[in-house]
């Protein structure tokens, strides 16, 4: 039996990448950070009870700043697969905790590789790195793929670029099978609800049911290339598996604007949209209402503004990704569109959004957390 150690285990990816792994057979392993509340409703269906023996889902107390305890469990785990989805990942939160993102998501990864070479693993254990599409930043070239120069534009992709070149200099230097996937924007109904297409599909979902007023919104001309979680994992897991390790972009081939994003967002509801103004002033109002999944939206209601604080010190206003190297070469093709992952996103946030209204209207209100 393969074993397989993720970090980030209890992040959109981790879990995604879990589930897939326990299904090809995998003892999966993860690193969890101690919090002072479970934090497990990711990976809480395919948790096991630690009573019980032979298990195949591992869950190990770490951190990525903690260099002994990750030597601790890689020694423990032996594991044949590393990968190293861990990350402080929230562009707009590094330029508030920049040492912090650079300790973890630099760092962290310097001291993955580390413990692994120090015990003697870098023949047995193969090393996935969690690159990012932000360190194209800037872009030099449109559409981006594995030779476009990078222009880091946050301390979050700074720290990224380091971790990028650390894993490159082990497998030049040790011989390590260590590569990075350079992954564009994905999503799905597990994404963090503070990254912007979550942060619009439970917005709106609340908004239909009667739980929040309105959604706040910062650059809304912001183009991503945004693919599917469950895809891109899928894409981890085989880049893993080639003879040679190297690096590849995974992206969709496709780019879309944050504004479009909330418009089809809108319409699963049945809330046609229409913007008005210009920056700062600019809105988005309720144009024409279909169907009765937004029972308290009226037509002629503001339900999109603009707000500064959303807007970074530095933003990264368009990416692109061109994904031939990992189709030609892995035959990888994304199979759910944008679209039908933002219709996705929508039926789950309108479940959760539904069940709050009734608790509402029943007298058990349930405060509605907003960024
Ligand atoms: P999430 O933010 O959903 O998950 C991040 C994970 O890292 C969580 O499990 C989190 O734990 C964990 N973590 C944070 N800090 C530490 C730490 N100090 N020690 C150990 N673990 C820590 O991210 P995603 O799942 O979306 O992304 C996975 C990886 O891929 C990240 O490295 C991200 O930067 C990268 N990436 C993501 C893309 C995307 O579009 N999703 C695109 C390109 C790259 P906790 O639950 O306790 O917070
Ligand atoms: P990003 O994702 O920064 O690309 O990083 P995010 O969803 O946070 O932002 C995408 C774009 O939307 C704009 N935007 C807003 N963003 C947020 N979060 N909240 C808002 O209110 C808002 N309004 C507009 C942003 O300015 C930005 O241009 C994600 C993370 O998963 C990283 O870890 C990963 O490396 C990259 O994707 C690829």
């Amino acid at each position: 039996m393969k074993k397989a150690l993720i970090t980030g285990v209890t992040g959109q990816d981790g879990s995604y990448l879990a589930e897939f792994l326990l299904e090809k057979g995998y003892q999966v392993h993860g690193i969890k950070r101690r919090a002072s509340l479970f934090n497990t409703q990711r990976v809480d269906h395919i948790y096991q009870d630690p009573h019980v023996q032979n298990q195949n889902f591992v869950l190990h107390y770490g951190d990525l700043t903690d260099s002994s305890n990750l030597t601790r469990i890689l020694q423990e785990v032996q594991p044949d697969e590393v990968y190293n989805l861990g990350a402080q990942s929230h562009v707009a939160v590094s330029f508030e905790s920049p040492e912090y993102t650079a300790d973890v998501d630099a760092m962290g990864t310097l001291r993955m590789l580390e413990a692994i070479r120090l015990l003697r693993l870098e023949k047995k254990t193969r090393f996935y790195q969690a690159s990012t599409s932000e360190l194209y930043g800037l872009v030099q070239e449109t559409p981006q793929t594995e030779t476009t120069p990078f222009y880091p534009r946050s301390p979050y992709a700074v720290a990224k670029l380091y971790a990028y070149w650390i894993t490159v200099n082990y497998r030049e230097s040790y011989g390590m099978y260590a590569c990075n996937g350079i992954l564009f924007n994905h999503e799905s109904p597990r994404r963090g609800e503070t990254f912007v297409t979550r942060k619009i599909t439970r917005g709106l979902a609340n908004i239909a049911q009667g739980l929040e007023e309105c959604l706040y919104m910062g650059n809304m001309d912001a183009l991503r290339d945004w693919g599917h979680a469950k895809d891109y994992v899928r894409m981890q897991w085989l880049m893993l598996q080639q003879d040679q390790p190297e690096d590849f972009v995974i992206a969709t081939g496709k780019q879309y604007s944050v504004r479009e994003f909330i418009t089809w967002s809108a319409k699963e509801l049945g809330i046609i949209l229409r913007f008005d103004g210009e920056g700062a002033q600019e809105i988005g109002i309720v144009d024409t209402i279909e169907g009765t999944d937004a029972p308290e939206v009226n037509v002629g209601d503001v339900i999109v503004k603009v707000d500064s604080r959303y807007f970074r010190p530095a933003e990264v206003e368009t990416l692109l990704g061109d994904p031939s190297k990992a189709k030609a070469q892995l035959d990888w093709t994304p199979e759910i569109t944008a679209q039908e992952m933002c219709a996705e996103m929508v039926a789950e946030d309108l479940v959760v959004a539904k069940r709050h209204a009734l608790l509402k209207e029943h007298g058990y209100e349930i405060p509605v957390a907003v960024e």
